[in-house]
């Protein structure tokens, strides 16, 4: 399988995430990758090729452009206020304060376009965020054009990402994006299956009311987990989308066969839908070990979703979203496409 990578993604190095009341060192760090291109290397799973540059016109096209503009200038108006440590939001507008205007001072932009608190904005921040959609772009761009598969190794991650907002280590909605472009390139049906154990809530509000992209989420149950506020069973689209969202909120320590048993429901409806791309959000701290997460896959259980997505028979994309468990990320993303290949 063609795997899209570059080690500029290392350029984000945050030294912050607010975490249980402490300022701690980033889950979401550059080893990831290296680890997964190393076992990608290792397994020879294909041929490993840079990203092209995409320009921000696909990412106008989900995100808004006000938001965007805030992302490149961000870490700028940071540092003009003064502020020494990273770029961390405290003040959100909230139930009882819904606010009006965006605010002009960067405390105040930052909770206006931040839905969660954890994500350390920095210099590097936006050029990372382009760097990632790109991936995504190029990886979809061998799918479009020759119809076999592809991972794109992206990061930051996206799937948290909204049309205004960051949050959840996201800043573009990777999977959104090239969904879209999938779309304006002719593809009339786009399904988007989300498998990394937390809620896709960026990916499912931008898709909410719409019926040519169907967006489907297994995820830890956001009675218990991140992102709390999305993710819950009875949301299944609005208007011209209703019922093309789907979500397989599942209890803190569901295993392999629980797991696999929401998973063959989630393929039936993909079937059905019969899209003309498959995009796999595909994040691996559904695994046991993962320090922040609670189902209890094993390494090999990741070789089987990747045989159980290929009998789907469609053109697919893998987009990378999470996982933690730094030191087995690479066995188990690569087992995911290696169980696709192999079936
Ligand atoms: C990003 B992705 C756990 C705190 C979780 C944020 C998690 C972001 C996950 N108690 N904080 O979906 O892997
Ligand atoms: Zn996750």
């Amino acid at each position: 399988m063609l795997i899209i990578h570059s080690d500029a993604t290392r350029h984000r190095r945050t030294r912050t995430e607010l975490f249980a009341g402490q300022l701690v060192a980033p889950f979401e760090c550059p080893e990831r990758v290296d680890y997964i291109i190393d076992r990608a290397r290792a397994e020879q799973l294909g041929e490993i090729r840079p990203p092209d540059s995409h320009g921000l016109e696909p990412v106008l096209a989900i995100h808004d452009k006000g938001y965007i503009d805030f992302l490149e200038v961000a870490w700028r108006d940071w540092q003009a206020a003064g502020y020494e440590g990273e770029a961390i939001p405290n003040i959100w507008p909230t139930r009882r304060m819904p606010g009006g205007p965006i605010p002009r001072h960067i405390e105040g932009r930052l909770g206006y376009y931040a839905l969660a608190g954890e994500t350390s904005l920095t210099a590097e921040t936006f050029e990372a965020a382009l760097l990632s959609k790109d991936i995504a772009l190029t990886a979809l761009d061998h799918v479009l054009a020759h119809g076999e598969p592809a991972f794109a190794l992206c990061r930051p991650p996206g799937h948290h990402a909204a049309r205004d907002q960051y949050g959840g280590y996201c800043f573009i909605n990777n999977v959104a994006v090239a969904a879209q472009q999938a779309r304006h390139r002719g593809c009339e049906r786009v399904a988007i299956l989300d498998i990394d154990f937390h809620h896709g809530n960026g990916t499912q509000d931008i898709f909410y009311e719409r019926s040519d992209v169907l967006t489907l989420s297994l995820h830890g149950d956001p009675m218990d987990e991140f992102p709390y506020f999305l993710g819950f069973a009875n949301e299944t689209g609005r208007g011209e989308g209703s019922g093309f969202n789907v979500n397989y909120p599942l209890p803190s320590g569901t295993d392999f066969p629980s797991w696999l048993q929401a998973l063959e429901d989630a393929t039936g409806k993909v079937r059905h839908f019969s899209p003309e791309l498959l995009i796999i959000a595909l994040g691996v701290d559904t695994f046991e070990n993962d320090p922040i997460s609670s189902f209890t896959l094993k390494s090999e259980d990741y070789l089987e979703i990747g045989a159980r997505i290929k009998r789907l028979g469609l053109p697919t994309l893998f987009v990378m979203e999470g996982g933690y468990a730094v030191e087995e990320i690479g066995i188990n993303a690569v087992n995911v496409l290696k169980g696709f290949d192999a079936a």
